[in-house]
C-alpha cells in the first residue's frame, strides 16, 4: 500500500471522529502543488478490529441482505486503496480474497480457461462487449446498486453495455505518454512519434523507454499515429501499424503495464513510457521535487489523439455469490469510497457525488479530468469483431520477434 503512509493513519483517526459530522467533514485538500495526500475511507462507524481470517459482521451489517462469508475479487494491479477492502471486511463481515491481473486479455484468458471462482471483475469497455458476446457475464440488478444514481451521464447506458445490463463503471482515464522532465527539458513529447520514430528514439532510448504490454493499447497508439482509428479493422492498416511497432521495438527497453510506475518510472529506469494517466501520476507525485517545487515526471496526451477508457465492475456468469457481489459493487460506488480510490489511484471517478471528497489537485488536474475539448479528440476502444484474429496474430509477431 505504497501511498498509505503515517499521514494517512493520522487522517484515519481524524476522519473517524469527523465522520459523525457528515459530508462537510471531508478532509481539507493540501495546497497546490504539494502532492495530494490519500483520503482514507470514512468508516460508517468506528473501526472495530483488524480483519481476521473470518471477518465478523458489525452492527451496520444487520440492515444488509444475507451476505456470503467471502468474495473473490479479481482486479487490475495496484488499482485500489487496500484500506477500502479492510473497511468492507470489518463493516460487513465478508472476507475479500483479492487477486490481480495486468491486462484485459489476461483476465479473459483466465475466464476462458475455466477459472470459476471469481465474483467481481473489472474489464474495460471493449472487453465488456467481448465478454457479453462470449456469455461470460451475469446480468446485474441495478436496484441492488443504488449508488449507480450518482454515476455521471457520460458513463450511463454505454454503447458497450446498453442499459448497464451487466456492468457499472469503476474508474476511468486516458492513455498517453509519461516523460521525465530533466531528460526532455522544455520539449514536451506531444506526439506518438516519440514512441515510434527511430529518429526520435535514438536521442533517449539508451536511457530507457517502456511500452504498455497491452495489445489493443499499443496497436491502437500505432494506428492513431498513422492517422487511423484505434478500432481500425482494415488488414493493410493493421500491418502498417505492426511494421511501425517492429521498427521501433529495438529501441524499447520494456513491455510493462503492471508495475511500470513503481519499478521503471519512479526509480528512473526509463525516461519515456506509454502509460495510463493514473499510473503516470503516481510517478509524478512520488518523485515531486519539493525543494525546487517542480515535478520530475509529467504526462501528455499526444496531439494525434489517444484512447479514453473506463474500467467496469461486473460479475462473471459463474459466480455463486451474485447478491454479495452486487453489495460489494454498490459499496465501491459510494461517493466516499470512490473518492478514497481516486485519491489513491489518481484515476478519475465516474461518480459525480464523489467529487466533493476528491483532493482538489486531482479534480482540477486537466490531465486526470480532461476538459471537454480534450475529451472530444479521444477515442474509446471498441470490440473489433472478426478482426480480433488479426490483432492477435500481429501481437504474437510483435512479442515473439
Ligand atoms: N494500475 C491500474 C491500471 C488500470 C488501467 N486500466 C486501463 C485499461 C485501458 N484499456
Amino acid at each position: 500500500m505504497k501511498r498509505f503512509s503515517i499521514v494517512s493513519i493520522i487522517l484515519i483517526v481524524v476522519l473517524t471522529v469527523l465522520a459523525a459530522c457528515g459530508p462537510s467533514a471531508a478532509p481539507t485538500p493540501t495546497p497546490t502543488p504539494v502532492p495530494p495526500t490519500p483520503t482514507p475511507v470514512p468508516p460508517k462507524q468506528p473501526p472495530t478490529s483488524k480483519p481476521t481470517e473470518e471477518a465478523k459482521p458489525t452492527e451496520a451489517a444487520k440492515e444488509e441482505p444475507q451476505l456470503a462469508p467471502e468474495l473473490n475479487v479479481f482486479n487490475w494491479t495496484d488499482y485500489i486503496d487496500e484500506e477500502v477492502l479492510t473497511q468492507y471486511e470489518e463493516t460487513y463481515g465478508v472476507k475479500i480474497n483479492y487477486d490481480t491481473y495486468a491486462s484485459n486479455e489476461e483476465l479473459l484468458a483466465k475466464l476462458q480457461a475455466g477459472a470459476t471462482g471469481y465474483d467481481v471483475i473489472f474489464p474495460s469497455d471493449y472487453m465488456v462487449t467481448q465478454m457479453i458476446e462470449l456469455g461470460l457475464l451475469a446480468e446485474i440488478d441495478l436496484d441492488n446498486i443504488p449508488n449507480f444514481k450518482d454515476v455521471m451521464d457520460m458513463f450511463k447506458d454505454p454503447p458497450f453495455d446498453p442499459g448497464n445490463k451487466y456492468c457499472v463503471p469503476y474508474q476511468w482515464g486516458t492513455t498517453g505518454l509519461g516523460y521525465h522532465i530533466p531528460t526532455f527539458g522544455d520539449e514536451v513529447p506531444d506526439s506518438w512519434a516519440y514512441l515510434f520514430e527511430p529518429e526520435y528514439l535514438k536521442r533517449y532510448a539508451d536511457k530507457g523507454v517502456n511500452v504498455l504490454d497491452d495489445q489493443r493499447e499499443l496497436i491502437g497508439a500505432a494506428l492513431k499515429y498513422l492517422g487511423y482509428s484505434v478500432n481500425d479493422t482494415n488488414e493493410e492498416h493493421l500491418y502498417e501499424a505492426r511494421d511501425l511497432i517492429l521498427k521501433a521495438k529495438p529501441y524499447w527497453k520494456t513491455f510493462n503495464s503492471s508495475d511500470y510506475d513503481d519499478t521503471l518510472l519512479i526509480p528512473g529506469e526509463v525516461v519515456l513510457s506509454h502509460g495510463w494517466s493514473g499510473d503516470v501520476f503516481v510517478a509524478v507525485w512520488e518523485t515531486y521535487d519539493e525543494e525546487n517545487d517542480e515535478p520530475v515526471w509529467w504526462y501528455s496526451i499526444p496531439k494525434e489523439g489517444a484512447v479514453v477508457w473506463v474500467d467496469n465492475m461486473c460479475i462473471p456468469a459463474s459466480s455463486t455469490r451474485k447478491r454479495t457481489a452486487e453489495h460489494f459493487i454498490n459499496y465501491l460506488l459510494s461517493p466516499e469510497v470512490q473518492a478514497a480510490i481516486t485519491n489513491y489511484t489518481y484515476y478519475a471517478s465516474p461518480s459525480e457525488a464523489a467529487k466533493q471528497y476528491i483532493d482538489e489537485e486531482i479534480l482540477n488536474e486537466p490531465a486526470i479530468y480532461p476538459p471537454d475539448e480534450v475529451l472530444s479528440k479521444l477515442e474509446w476502444l471498441e470490440a473489433v469483431g472478426d478482426a480480433l484474429r488479426i490483432y492477435d496474430q500481429i501481437w504474437t509477431e510483435i512479442k515473439s520477434q
